[in-house]
């Protein structure tokens, strides 16, 4: 379906939002501001991350991996507490404690980013058989690169979304580098749509520069797993930058940067909505400018946003019902006596 021009600005939005806050990111890394030392960003992934959510209403969940600020914030999160969260400050999503790896929220339905890899992938198998079992309309959506594409928890996961017919969408952001390692390096046959189609889904591939392309298969894929059809997509880009935020990728040519980085989606919506909407670069400035100012609003916040208090140390780590800890043995000794006690010696 056509997008209507309303429709392609609000796409144009979120995508550049999602660059926008990656590139202040970017810079509170260099500036020592963030906690921890990587920082993974998402730009020229901006396609992935706006077409796949766009069909996603609420109550849908989803992870992510450890690239995964603009899904995120394509799901509706707030850019001040993201970057909060990133800086490792008390009003970030975690409280300043899972960084940007480990960012989740469950009001906005992100059951967590997980810096292993294919580490998300079956909560979602989990959450689409609870949607299931209690009749619930909703969908769980994985998001993952091409590294996880040979991790066996994708296929276990897979196997079981496919045999009970679960809600859940496989999403891999195949930007074609895992590290230092391009994907024709790590699998002998990269059509890894089709790996899905062997385990009983509907696998699906897309060119992740286009993101109305990507909108209307999620669209469909979105749609169908709602009705109990999984499935999964590979959404094709490529990795803009190194692999973290301090790589250069000396692996890659120049050429080939030079021939990936023309793979930009959102240089493609602005070419699409000005020939075909009339959309001037006028338009494209009002829009641009308001999120530079939204995005400095959120480093402003992030920097000047207190630490976590040292007290909080321990909150949320360890379940405040637990009981006290107990040596080993000593817990096993009441256990035995308790039990003698109740049953008395054989
Ligand atoms: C199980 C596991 N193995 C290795 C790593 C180290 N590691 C971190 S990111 C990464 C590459 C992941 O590549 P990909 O899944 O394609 O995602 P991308 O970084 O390209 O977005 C690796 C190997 C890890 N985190 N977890």
């Amino acid at each position: 379906m056509t997008p209507t021009r309303e429709n392609g600005l609000d796409v144009y939005r979120r995508m550049r939002r999602i660059r926008t806050f990656e590139e202040r990111v970017g810079e509170l890394f260099v500036r020592q501001q963030t906690a921890g030392n990587m920082l993974h960003l998402s730009i020229a992934e901006e396609a992935a991350a706006v077409g796949v959510t766009y069909p996603m209403r609420e109550g849908d969940s989803f992870t992510t991996h450890h690239r995964g600020h603009g899904i995120f914030l394509a799901r509706g999160a707030d850019p001040k507490r993201m970057m909060a969260e990133i800086a490792g400050k008390a009003p970030g999503y975690c409280r300043g404690k899972g960084g940007s790896m480990h960012i989740a929220d469950r009001a906005l339905g992100h059951l967590g980013a997980n810096a292993i890899v294919g580490g998300g992938i079956p909560a979602v198998v989990g959450a689409g058989l609870s949607y299931k079992v209690l009749g619930k309309p909703n969908v769980s959506i994985a998001f993952f690169g091409d590294g996880a594409m040979q991790q066996g928890i994708l296929y276990e996961s897979m196997n079981l979304a496919a045999l009970w017919r679960l809600p859940v969408l496989f999403v891999c952001v195949n930007n074609q580098w895992g590290m230092g390692t391009r994907i024709d390096r790590a699998a002998a046959n990269t059509q890894f749509h089709e790996r899905a189609n062997a385990f009983g889904l509907i696998g699906r591939v897309v060119d992740g520069s286009d993101v109305f392309a990507v909108k209307e298969v999620a669209e469909a894929l979105v749609q169908g797993a709602r009705e109990g059809i999984p499935a999964y997509l590979s959404v094709e880009c490529y990795r803009y930058y190194g692999h973290a935020r301090m790589d250069k990728s000396p692996y890659r040519t120049p050429e080939e940067e030079a021939e990936g980085r023309k793979l930009d989606p959102i240089q493609r919506a602005i070419t699409r909505l000005s020939e075909s909407d009339g959309v001037t670069s006028a338009e494209f400035d009002a829009i641009d400018r308001a999120i530079a100012q939204e995005m400095d609003e959120a480093v402003e916040f992030a920097i000047n946003a207190p630490p976590p208090p040292l007290t909080d140390l321990f909150r949320d780590v360890y379940d405040d019902r637990d009981p006290t800890p107990e040596p080993l043995r000593k817990r096993l000794e009441r256990i035995l006596a308790a039990n003698l006690t109740a049953h008395g010696p054989e």
